[in-house]
Formats: structure tokens, sequence, C-alpha cells
């Protein structure tokens, strides 16, 4: 008896240790995730889950706000750590969590009552390394995806040692299955964490990803200023996972001075179709960016939180290279204001377009991690492209991740309990 238990013990012991190591493979210039990997064999099981409360109650914006009061439906539940969505175009929403690594399917229920979970991919054990920030960061839907069923994830890798670098997959939906897992993009840079992870389909049809500095050493964040390095982009790349035509630079690269971006969304109501960041700071300023070809976003070495007379917020973050394009927007630390003695830290954004929440036709809604909250902007100028200061409209309190919206205009969001809630009027 005892001498089982000291085994199972020392088994235990042994899995502990061996899941703190890294892997100790030595750097390869091919990818480690390679489309080998075994597509899930698992046969789609729908399984019905039923939700407890329908709407959570919520606490009215605390600023003066001009929208309504807005509440939630929640319209699914664990889900893990789910880290972004998107919606297929038959109402599907396909969700990545870092519980697990795995991609979810999601029909959101229709009655309140009843949702239908499966998944859809399951990354294969080993694929992603035991460092913070690691495992599938982002999703997008193929724009043609009706006839090619293809959906692709940022993955913040696995290299060798404590590194991680960023690849693109992609995933073919067979019979709500992802199959045919095929690397098409992998980042020539390689560092710690804070890989950033937004991935989008543009209006361009192009996938748009952002990479952030990747914190590591002193070089690796020099690179956030190097034309020819990936750290620190905004990335623009064909379906194939080839630079887009048109970028500003090689290797797909578009804009550079990005620190650690999850947040990003097209403005369909602008002509060209604006695009938005949003980029958490360190300790102090939060960013809202409108990104343009070419840009630099100032982040880089010389970055500190010290405000001094000389460089006050956000300059004191926004100080390398030349040319810097300044936040739109930036958030310091207000503990009254945002509930968190931590900058909001927005990790989630889309515009109103038709979103069925009629006094915020046309706002931008950014979800923020610390104390999540739901902050809506409206655009000033003839093209969108200032924005008044935020309201608070919406106070979840659990931090929230991704914000999207579904292909009939409605806004969702999923958040660190596992949860997705659409937003609603509060009646
Ligand atoms: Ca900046």
């Amino acid at each position: 008896m005892h001498s089982t238990l000291l085994l199972s013990l020392l088994l235990v012991l042994f899995h502990l240790a061996d899941a703190t190591k890294f892997p100790t493979r030595k750097p390869t210039a091919a990818p480690t995730f390679l489309p080998t990997a075994e597509p899930t064999t698992r046969e789609p099981t729908a399984e019905p889950t039923t939700l407890a409360p329908t709407r959570k109650p919520t606490r009215k914006p605390t600023a003066k706000g001009h929208g309504m009061p807005l509440n939630v439906e929640i319209v699914a539940s664990g889900l893990g750590f789910p880290s972004s969505f998107a919606f297929t175009p038959d109402g599907r929403m396909l969700v990545t969590s870092l519980a697990g690594n795995i991609v979810w399917s999601v029909k959101p229920n229709v009655n309140q009552t009843l949702v239908e979970k499966q998944p859809f991919y399951q990354f294969p054990p080993g694929t992603f390394p035991p460092v913070e920030g690691a495992g599938p960061l982002g999703i997008a839907v193929d724009p043609d995806y009706k006839t090619t069923k293809l959906v692709f994830v940022f993955l913040a890798m696995a290299n060798s040692g404590n590194t991680t670098h960023v690849q693109i997959v992609s995933l073919k939906d067979v019979d709500g299955a992802g199959t045919d897992a095929n690397v098409i993009f992998t980042s020539n840079s390689y560092s710690n964490f804070e890989t950033g992870g937004m991935l989008k389909f543009g209006p361009d049809r192009m996938l748009w990803l952002t990479i952030g500095h990747q914190l590591g050493t002193p070089e690796d964040l020099a690179n956030v200023q190097d034309w020819s390095s990936h750290t620190g982009k905004i990335i623009r790349l064909k379906k194939d996972g080839t630079p887009a035509p048109g970028n500003p630079h090689p290797l797909g690269i578009y804009a550079k001075g990005v620190r650690n971006s999850f947040a990003g969304a097209f403005d369909p109501k602008s002509k060209p179709q604006n695009f938005w960041v949003g980029e958490p700071g360190p300790d102090c300023n939060d960013e809202i960016n409108l990104v343009t070809k070419g840009a630099n976003f100032g982040w880089g070495i010389h970055a500190t939180c010290n405000v001094t007379k000389a460089k006050p917020a956000p300059w004191n973050t926004n100080q390398d290279g030349t040319k810097i394009s300044l936040p739109k927007a930036f958030f310091t630390i207000d503990p009254p204001k945002w509930g968190t003695d931590r900058p909001p830290t927005p990790t989630g954004m889309v515009v109103c377009n038709k979103c069925k929440l009629p006094t915020y036709e046309g706002r931008l809604f950014v979800g923020t991690f610390h104390a999540g909250r739901i902050l809506t902007f409206k655009f000033l100028g003839k093209k969108r492209t200032g924005l008044a200061a935020p309201e608070i409209s919406y106070v979840n309190y659990i931090p929230i991740i991704g914000v999207d919206r579904s292909p009939d205009g409605a806004i969702y969001f999923c958040d660190a309990a596992g949860f997705i809630k659409r937003l609603v009027i509060d009646k």
C-alpha cells in the first residue's frame, strides 16, 4: 500500500517537474508546428448545455453616458479561457481557448436555454510551450468560407528553450471539425512572450495580424523598430501566407512600433475603411491607434512609465524611431475611473454597424481586461479618424477578452470566466 502511494507521489512529482521544464530542442529554421499534426478525429458531438441565468445584473453606466443602458444575454459557457472568436456565415462561432488549447464550435442559443458546443480542433499535446501567453490567440474566418471552408488561427508557438514565435495555421472545416492543419506563415523572430494575437480579415480580403514586442532581451525590444523583423509589427498577408500586394515594406510588414496588441477593428462606416488597433501598455499608457500605411507607433527600448516635463504621457511610451503616430486615445492609471489600479487594457474591439443597440450605432466598442469594462467611443470628424472621450457602457467585472460582431450585426464578447455574452439594451 505504502509503496503504491509512494510510486503515485513520485509519478505526480515527475509530471510536475516535467511540466515546468521548457523544451530543450535547438532552434531550427523549420516551424515546429507541422502540417503533420493529426487532425482531430473526434466526431462532432453536439452537447447541449443548459445555461442557468440568461441575464446578469448590470450596473448602470457610471460615466455621463448618452447611450441607453446595456445588459447582456449569456449565449455560451464552459469555454475555459477563451482568447478570441469569429463567426461562420451559418451562424456558428469558432472560439479559441487557452484552456486545453482547443478551438470550440459553438452555436449561440436561440431560446436562451440551450447551446450546442463541440470541439472543432484540438491542438496536439506539446504544440505550445508552458509559458504565459502561448497558445491559440486569434481566429479569422475566410471571407470566401462558403467555397473554401477555411479558417485561420494565430498561434503563439514553442520554438526552443523559453522562446516563442508566431504562426498562422489554416484549418479546413469538414462537417464541423477542423482538418488539414497547414502552417501558412511563421514569424522570423523569436522571444519570450507578449506576442500579441490579433487576426482579422480586412475589407481588402487580406489577413491582418499584430505581432507584439515578444518581450525578452533588449535585442528583442530593438526589433520592434527594425523593418526587417516581425516583432512589434502590423502584418498584412494573402491567404496563402505570402505578403499582400501594396505593403510599404517586405515580409508582409505594414506598420511598426507596436507593443502587444490583441484588439483590432475595421470601421465599415468610413471609406476606405479605417483600421483601429488597441494596445495594452506597460503599467501606464494603454492606446487606441489608427493604422496607416508605414506608420511607426513609437514603442521601443526607450519607453518608460516615468513622466517628465519634456516627455509627458503618452510621449513617455512613444519615443522610438521617427515620424511617430501618437495614439488617438490613451488611458493612464485612474483607479476611480477604471475600477483597477492598472490601466484598463483593451483586449477586443469592434464598430457597431447595425448592432441593434440604437443609440450606439457607429460607435467603437472596446472591451477591457482589467475590471471588465465595455467602453464606447464616438468617432469624430467626417473621416471618423478622431475619438471622443469614452463612456463606460457596461461593467462585466470579469476580464473581457475578445469582442466582435455576428453576421447580423449583434455585438458579442468573451470573458475570462469562459462565457460568451451578447450585448442588448437593458429593459
Ligand atoms: Ca504607441
